[in-house]
């Protein structure tokens, strides 16, 4: 889980999350990385790590949502790791439909709010219509036929994520584009699971500052390629 300034939801977010785990079959570690919150994320995350073994805090110089996520996968002990925003915008029951694909061994699967089946609750429409231009452009430029790239709740299996992650560059937004591109690079398929998903107001999106800086990163990952990095 990155968390950036997130005192406000990474409690309630672990509680619902490590609840959860507690009723499953299989064994699981829930690694939190902070790169440089200014509040008490850190200090509330310690806590929690303190009274439950699972729990983990990874802190890094600030560097992006991007940047967190790859040093939580390389921080990772698990066979299938998750990354899942802190605001949990996807309930965390929803974690089954990823798990009970697990036997057939898919290397990537990552939730949708786009695909058949999917739901989106209470998003403003000029969040919705921002996502989905945005989307277009990414179709466009980087990674065809993916409805959504941009949901915080992604699976990958062990050996994928750490080949994929590895070659990751882009610190902020952008990385889930780079993180696809490289997967469809490489020859692993990317499934979309459809989930339901609530907004969660206080997005640390800007959505003008974010979107351009988006765009750019999206070009990046073109301009990488060309020059041989993937
Ligand atoms: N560690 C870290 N996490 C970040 C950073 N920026 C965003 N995040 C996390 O990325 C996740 C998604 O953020 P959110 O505000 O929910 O974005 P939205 O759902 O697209 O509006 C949250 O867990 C944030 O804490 C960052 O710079 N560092
Ligand atoms: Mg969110």
């Amino acid at each position: 889980m990155p968390a950036f300034n997130e005192e406000r939801r990474v409690s309630d977010s672990l509680a619902k999350i490590t609840e959860y785990l507690a009723t499953r079959q299989y064994s699981s570690e829930v690694i939190v990385v902070d790169d440089g919150s200014t509040d008490r994320t850190a200090l509330i995350v310690q806590d929690m790590a303190d009274e439950d073994d699972r729990v983990h805090l990874v802190q890094a110089v600030h560097g992006g949502k991007g940047h967190a996520c790859k040093q939580g996968v390389l921080a990772s002990h698990g066979d299938w790791i998750f990354l899942c925003d802190a605001d949990l915008s996807m309930p965390i029951a929803e974690l089954s439909k990823f798990t009970d694909r697990f036997n057939d061994n898919q290397p990537i699967l990552i939730g949708s709010r786009e695909v058949v089946g999917a739901s989106r609750i209470d998003e403003p429409d000029h969040r919705h219509l921002m996502g989905r231009g945005f989307n277009w452009l990414v179709r466009s430029i980087a990674v065809k036929g993916i409805e959504d790239t941009q949901c915080g709740f992604k699976c990958f299996r062990r050996d994928v994520a750490l080949n994929v992650f590895s070659l990751q560059t882009i610190p902020g937004w952008g990385f889930d584009v780079e993180v696809l591109f490289i997967a469809r690079k490489h020859g692993y398929p990317v499934i979309e699971i459809p989930i339901t998903w609530q907004y969660q107001e206080h997005s640390k999106v800007r959505p003008v500052v974010d979107a351009v800086k988006m765009l750019r990163e999206v070009c990046q990952v073109r301009l990488n390629d060309w020059r041989g990095r993937y």
